[in-house]
């Protein structure tokens, strides 16, 4: 099924300038990037953005990483994107993730992992609303 998919390019990423390469990943992949923007979250954003996870020990690292920098948000379509996105991120810890994957290539460590991508169509759709309106989507 066609699905669309948030991606989010992280601080780690952007501040190593590499925003280019993980998108040639994403498009070598067969996906499409439909929307994209460069944005700074607020503490309020990411905190409201990550929510359930508001109970986990990493909630206020994640949120000072993901406030840390600027971030590339984007809206990903093609076949099943959902579950085909979290594919070629490959696993939350690098050190765990399979070859070939964005964040075998690229992340740092489990908190700077370069990617986030939804982890279901309900949060797909909950996701791509919080940073996107229909207008700022092009397919
Ligand atoms: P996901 O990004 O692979 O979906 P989640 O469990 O949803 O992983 O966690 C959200 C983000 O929180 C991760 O991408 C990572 O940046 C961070 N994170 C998750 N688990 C840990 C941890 O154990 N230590 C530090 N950061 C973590
Ligand atoms: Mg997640």
């Amino acid at each position: 099924m066609l699905e669309r998919t948030l991606s989010i390019i992280k601080p780690d990423a952007v501040e190593r300038n590499i925003t280019g390469k993980v998108n040639a990943m994403i498009e070598e992949a067969g996906l499409r990037i439909v929307a994209q923007k460069r944005i700074h979250l607020t503490v309020k954003q990411a905190e409201e953005f990550y929510r359930e996870h508001k109970d986990k020990a990493f909630f206020t690292s994640l949120v000072d990483f993901m406030t840390s920098g600027p971030v590339i948000v984007q809206v990903l379509e093609g076949e099943d994107a959902v579950s085909y996105y979290r594919k070629i991120m490959g696993a939350t810890n690098p050190a765990i993730a399979e070859e070939g994957t964005i964040r075998k290539t690229f992340a740092l460590s489990i908190d700077k992992n370069t990617v986030h991508g939804s982890d279901s169509i309900e949060s797909a759709k909950r996701e791509v609303g919080f940073f996107f309106s229909e207008i700022e989507i092009c397919d």
